[in-house]
């Protein structure tokens, strides 16, 4: 996502960066085991440099629940620490910006950010899609939806129908204790064979090792993080004793850790985001680690802009990304989503990728600036707000 004002050449100089807060309101509210959200504050990222800008997005939430980054802890890091770290280099691929940052511990969605504007803006200097810098193969996507918790039973099912006829592949609800069994059971009624899965965001404990035990009847694709956020030993335990695959999605946050938890037996399935591990760079050794494992990988989302989206489009085209992904319809989120086209579903619950280089999606900046509720550009030493 690059919008070249003169025709652009990597090497580049990261001349400034720019971060920004957006602030957009969801279609229909979000709920987890951890909360609900109504509107998003996303952060948004520039890198300006030789007459060039590429843009990234923070995947980091209002609040550190799902994890311990968020909105405005990401842009201190970013403003105080990565930016500073990125300003004045040259770099003339996405996979050296890891190394600049690697000072700073952690904070991958804030590193993913920067990390993966640059990828970006390589793809676009290269004449290349992104999807085939990042090595994927598929021209088509298969394309899943996240469901969270609603008011009511018939309000979800309700939800359900509505994906359903629209085309997507796989249904995934969020569950928590006093939303799990019952649900699942009241979905299987009405239908026993689609394609389905749930997401507990770490509201289990090993205590509720019996009520876990249950939902095995339901047949489902995956349970995904049931226990711990920062936990791979107790899962090994509880996947030894339930039938249905568990996915991991909180627990890897780099592919270290796909590899620890595919030899302790902790998952069957790895949920990959690309802010959560830390840039493209990283999600790329996850894919790999899980591929020779026999560990099929899905993309995960985390109610992203149509920049994040974008990406996550890209990320998905790769070979082992052989699962229905959380990777939905602009306008499931958005009333008008900040980029051209907006991301559209088939009715067969595909996406499809296109030849042209960069993410294959513009950016609206006038939209963007409307939403823009704060702003702060860094150069070199000196920080600027504006
Ligand atoms: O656990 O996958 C998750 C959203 C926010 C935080 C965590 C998660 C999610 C989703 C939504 O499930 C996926 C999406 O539609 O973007
Ligand atoms: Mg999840």
């Amino acid at each position: 996502m690059l919008d070249g004002l003169a025709p652009c050449l990597l090497p580049m100089k990261i001349e400034s960066i720019t971060l920004r807060e957006i602030q957009m309101p969801l279609v229909h509210f979000f709920e987890t085991s951890f909360g609900r959200v109504y509107a998003r504050r996303i952060l948004l990222v520039t890198m300006e440099g030789e007459g060039l800008r590429t843009w990234g997005e923070c995947v980091a939430a209002e609040g550190p629940f799902y994890s311990e980054e968020w909105i405005d802890g990401a842009w201190l890091v970013i403003a105080d620490f990565l930016a500073p770290a990125l300003l004045g280099k040259i770099i003339s691929a996405g996979t050296q910006a890891a190394a600049f940052m690697s000072r700073v511990r952690a904070n991958h969605m804030a590193k993913a950010a920067l990390e993966n504007a640059l990828w970006a803006a390589e793809a676009e200097e290269k004449g290349l899609p992104l999807w085939k810098l990042l090595g994927g193969t598929r021209r088509e996507i298969a394309c899943g939806v996240s469901i969270g918790i609603q008011d009511t039973v018939e309000q979800l099912i309700e939800k359900i129908a509505t994906e359903l006829e629209a085309g997507y592949q796989r249904i995934k609800v969020k569950i928590k204790p006093g939303w799990d069994y019952n649900v699942l059971k009241r979905i299987r009624q009405q239908w026993p064979e689609i394609l389905l899965s749930c997401d507990a965001n770490s509201a289990y404990s090993l205590d509720d090792l019996h009520h876990l035990q249950r939902l095995d009847e339901f047949r489902l694709l995956m349970i995904e993080q049931p226990l711990w956020n920062d936990d791979f030993y107790l899962h090994a335990r509880l996947q030894q004793k339930i039938q249905t695959a568990i996915c991991l999605d909180e627990s890897i946050r780099h592919a270290r850790d796909a590899e620890a938890a595919a030899d302790l037996g902790a998952c069957r399935i790895i949920n990959v985001k690309v802010g959560r591990v830390g840039g493209f760079t990283e999600a790329l050794k996850v894919h790999n680690v899980c591929q020779s494992r026999g560990i099929p990988v899905w993309c995960g989302g985390m109610l992203e802009s149509g920049i994040g989206r974008a990406h996550n489009i890209a990320l998905s085209t790769l070979s082992n990304f052989s699962l229905p992904g959380d990777v939905s319809a602009s306008q499931r989120y958005w009333k008008e989503d900040i980029i051209e086209p907006e991301v559209q579903v088939s009715n067969r619950g595909t996406i499809s990728v296109t030849g042209s280089p960069g993410t294959g999606y513009l950016l609206k900046e006038d939209l963007i600036e409307k939403l823009t509720v704060r702003k702060q550009t860094i150069r070199n030493a000196a920080v600027a707000t504006g």
